[in-house]
This record gives C-alpha cells, structure tokens and sequence, in this order.
C-alpha cells in the first residue's frame, strides 16, 4: 500500500518537474512533495509507527525516491537556465540613464503668475469665485436687463438646476460682487480665473478662456487712476513702453465705459493675422463701476466711486510669447507647450 504511494509520488512529481517553466514553479514542486508538510516527507515521518521490517524497505525506498526528486528537479533547474539567452538578458550597465523629462507650465500659468506678481506689488489683493456661477452674480447684480442677449443660449453654457438658475461664468465680474458683499471700500483687488463662452473659435476666440479682473474702489477714484495702474502694468509686463488705446464702449456693469487696445507686438502695429490687419488688439474691457452695481452689493449709492477692468490672459499671453493663434494654449500639443 506505501509502496504503491511512494510510487505514484515518483510518477506526478516527476511529471509535474518536467512541465515548470520558471524557477518559481520548480520551487513550489518542490515545497509539495520534500517541503516540510510535503507528501513524502509525510511517509517518511510516519515510518516511526510502522514494524521494523516494514520501516526498513519503505524506509529504504521513500530515501531513493527522495533523492530522484531532488535529483529531477537539479536537472531541470539546470537544463531551464542553459536554455536562457544570456546575450539577450544581459544588462549594459554602462549604458546611460533615462532622462526624467520635467513638465513645463502652460503660458496661461505663467502669465497669470507674472500679472499677479505685480498687482500685489501695487497693494492689490488676490480674490476668487466659482466656475459654475448663479445667474445673479454672473448677470443680474451686474446691471444687466433680463432680455440682455450675452444671456442668450448662444453666447452662454446654462447648467441644468433645480433651484437657482446656474452658468457656467462667462466673465470674471461676478467675483466683484461677491468680494463687495462681503468688504467695505476701500478696496482693491484683482480676481484671475476661467471663463467659458458658448462661441465658435477662430485665431483670437477660444470657448473657455482666461481673464482676469481689477476693482478698484474708495472716495474718489478716477479714470485717472484706472490709466496710470493700465500704463504701469502693461510696461512691467512687456518690459517696454507698450501703447494703449482707449475706445468708448457699453458694459451694463460701468458707466463710462471703455474698450481698451493695446498695440500688437506680433507685428509691431503694421497689421498681421492675429491682429486682423488693425495693428491693435483688443485686450479688455473697463470703466467706472456703476452705481447699480454697488447697490446689488449692499453699498449706498452715490458714496463710493471706483474702475474695474476685465481681460483676457490668453490673448496677453498672445502678445507676450508672440503666439499667432489662440487654439495653440488648450491644443495639448506637445511640441508647442515645450516652447515655454
Ligand atoms: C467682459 O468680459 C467684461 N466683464 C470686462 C469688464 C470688466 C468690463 C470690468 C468692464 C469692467 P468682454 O466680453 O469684452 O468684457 O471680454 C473681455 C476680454 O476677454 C476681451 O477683451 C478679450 O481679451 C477676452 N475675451 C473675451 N471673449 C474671448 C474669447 N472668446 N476668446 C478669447 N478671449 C476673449
């Protein structure tokens, strides 16, 4: 009866060696049949029970059968690793390291960084709102009538609610009422942010875009004030005297207001692409905060006066690296976020 054990032992472990394939599974073989629970070792440590004569001849033969084992699996180990391509395996350890390529930062990042650098050198403060933005902020605390046509389906992204009416912000003015809700004049402080406009885009209009805001508010602030920051700012920014101009315009949320140029630096004010042949591009919009604006943050009217000013980072980031279309900044592209 053992013998016939040990012999079907001999036979699987046998079979079971020839077919691994890795020196794992000649381990784990091995641990089965000679391991210390394995299944030979089990017959041999059971002989103590069995009668002298037996214990001698199963003795005797569980020992040879040991050793076959022990010998079948050296051999296999052997024949696997002469089977190994050494010349293949082989590691050249002279060979030099992979690089760790370092990510770069979008010129969005870069620029808002710089913009930022400088407004708190002038005492602005940094403020921030959602992107998702009710319809309160984003239009009505900002003067603009309930039939105004930026709310319309197509120049704005609405978001589905049950409660109050949501967009996606489509500029960086509601941060102006949310930061006067809760702070009295005077103040001053700058707001940078994303933005998302439901357009078509061409070489200077993106869907989701940057801008970035400046309020000013106290006594007596002027367009006076507005032009000497707008002038400072742009010549640390390009590092050069950089022309501004500025053109009546209408903003429900101002009053004067303003549209305001800066000279195109892609091609030095001839006229290009990006510029559409004007020489000028426009960059933002501003003017003195109007009087129903204050009023929808809680101020009393006709107390404070100030200027607040909008623009897009994209089409300065434009201006600054002398990028000729806009899509490039979202695009992903590698070989152009490499540049910066
Ligand atoms: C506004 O968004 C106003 N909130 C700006 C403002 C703030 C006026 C405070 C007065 C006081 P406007 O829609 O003109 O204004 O956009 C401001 C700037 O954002 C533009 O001059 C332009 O630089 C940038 N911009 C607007 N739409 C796009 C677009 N689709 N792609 C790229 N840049 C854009």
């Amino acid at each position: 009866m053992l013998k016939e054990k040990i012999a079907e032992i001999k036979t699987k472990s046998f079979a079971e060696i020839e077919k691994t394939a890795s020196e794992q599974m000649l381990y784990d073989v091995k641990v089965k049949y000679l391991g210390r629970k394995g299944k030979l070792t089990e017959i041999l440590k059971n002989l103590k029970n069995l009668d002298e004569k037996k214990r001698k001849t199963v003795g005797a033969l569980a020992n040879r059968i040991r050793m076959e084992i022990e010998n079948a699996i050296a051999k296999h180990g052997r024949e696997m690793s002469e089977k190994v391509d050494w010349e293949k395996e082989a590691i050249d350890v002279t060979l030099p390291g992979k690089k760790q390529e370092l990510g770069h930062l979008n010129p969005i990042t870069l620029v808002q960084r710089d913009i930022e650098k400088i407004f708190t050198s002038m005492g602005f403060e940094i403020a921030d709102g959602p992107e998702v933005e009710l319809e309160r902020y984003n239009f009505d605390a900002l003067n603009f009538p309930k039939d105004h046509p930026a709310r319309d389906m197509q120049d704005t992204f609405w978001v589905k609610s049950k409660k109050e009416s949501l967009v996606l912000r489509t500029h960086t003015s509601p941060v102006q009422i949310r930061y006067m809700e809760k702070h009295k004049p005077p103040l001053r402080i700058v707001a940078p942010g994303r933005v998302f406009r439901n357009e078509a885009t061409d070489a200077k209009h993106e869907h989701t875009l940057h801008q970035f805001e400046a309020l000013m508010v106290g006594d007596d602030i002027s367009v006076g004030n507005f032009k000497y920051i707008a002038q400072q700012f742009f010549t640390i920014f390009f590092g050069k005297e950089t022309q501004i101009r500025l053109r009546p315009s209408f903003f429900p949320f101002t009053e004067p207001s303003f549209e305001f140029d800066i000279s195109c630096s892609i091609c030095g004010g001839k006229g290009c692409r990006t510029c559409k042949q004007a020489g000028w591009i426009e960059i933002g919009g501003a003017g003195m905060v109007n009087q129903n604006v204050f009023a929808a943050a809680g101020y009393p009217k006709n107390k404070y006066q100030g200027f607040a000013w909008g623009f897009g980072l994209e089409r300065l980031a434009m201006m600054k690296y002398k990028i000729d279309d806009i899509r490039w900044i979202e695009s992903g592209d590698l070989r152009f976020i490499k540049q910066f």
